[in-house]
């Protein structure tokens, strides 16, 4: 929880200066890709997002395996994309980079790992300086969302304070999440539902992917209001809702709450005035894992389960 501070007063806070960031701010055109698989498919969605909403372009997020295998309809003949590999060795990221580069884009590759193919085989290597053993990915999706997003607000000519004031915020917001979820009797819940729109749908995708592998729990993300559309019937007493609060939804996310409750379901809020405060601010995306990822660890140790080595899942897929 503390590593997240020294990670931006080390890294993130310097990349503006790095040759990568005027590589990036040179290339960028008027439709960016973001490609990846796993965890890393759902950072390229919410970081896709926020680039196309502070940056006012067009931006695709696509699974990796889409443009390896050349499914994607209406794919361009060059310009920019990020790939994301926390391994850097994925099979379907390194084959959509040959694609890509075949077409005349420039290709980001965003891994952790220096030494990985996609650091050497991408045009512009972004290797992140964080470790991470464990099969599943957390501290690195966080750190690479915050880094990602900073240099987008950057590339706009935003202000970055918003950031810091989050960041600072982290252990704390860390702690209370750590004690609501607590609170909650894991044993009596076998269902987690995650809600949220815009960045915040890639954030719950992103929480369910975590609570899947690391506790083996039933678990599914939607778009907030989309829940109601059908994937309610499966409400019951045992379902745990975390829905991410958006600004000017409060009516909205108060009535689906009620109604949620009402099925049997434990609802938890996250965000301004939430049961896990946090601004609303979209910045806030890079914290707003980290309940899910707690939520993970806690229902795993519940079940006598190792959150960092879940059955059948190996850290790099080869194909
Ligand atoms: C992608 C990934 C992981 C997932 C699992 C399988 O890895 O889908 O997100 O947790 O271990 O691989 P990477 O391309 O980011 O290394």
């Amino acid at each position: 929880k503390n590593e997240l501070k020294e990670f931006f007063g080390n890294f993130v806070l310097n990349l503006e200066k790095t040759e990568i960031f005027s590589e990036i701010q040179k290339n960028l055109t008027d439709e960016v890709l973001f490609v990846g698989c796993g965890s890393s498919y759902n950072l390229a969605l919410t970081i896709s997002n926020y680039f196309e909403r502070v940056l006012k372009i067009r931006t695709k997020a696509i699974p990796a395996g889409e443009v390896a295998f050349q499914k994607v309809p209406d794919l361009k003949e060059e310009g920019l994309a990020f790939l994301f590999s926390r391994t850097g060795n994925t099979t379907e990221v390194l084959l959509a980079n040959d694609v890509l580069r075949k077409r005349n884009y420039r290709t980001v590759g965003i891994t952790i790992e220096e030494e990985s193919r996609l650091a050497k085989e991408s045009d512009l290597p972004l290797v992140f300086p964080v470790r991470e053993e464990a099969i599943v990915m957390t501290k690195s999706f966080s750190m690479i969302l915050l880094s990602l997003m900073f240099l987008a607000d950057k590339i706009a000519g935003n202000s970055t304070e918003r950031f810091s004031e989050l960041v600072g915020y982290s252990p704390e917001f860390f702690d209370i999440s750590w004690k609501v979820i607590e609170k909650i009797d894991l044993k009596e819940h076998d269902h987690f539902v995650f809600l949220g729109m815009s960045e915040f749908f890639g954030v719950s995708l992103e929480s369910a992917l975590k609570c899947i592998e690391m506790s083996l729990t039933f678990s599914e993300a939607y778009s907030t209001l989309e829940y109601r559309h059908g994937p309610k019937a499966l409400v019951k007493k045992g379902t745990l809702v975390f829905m991410q609060k958006v600004s000017g939804m409060d009516e909205q996310e108060k009535r689906l709450r009620k109604e949620l409750e009402s099925l049997g379901a434990t609802v938890l809020e996250v965000g301004e005035g939430g049961d896990i405060p946090v601004s609303n601010d979209w910045r806030s995306a890079f914290l707003r894992t980290v309940p899910a990822q707690i939520l993970g660890y806690q229902k795993a140790i519940s079940r006598g389960i190792s959150p960092d080595k879940p059955p059948h899942l190996e850290k790099t897929v080869v194909l």
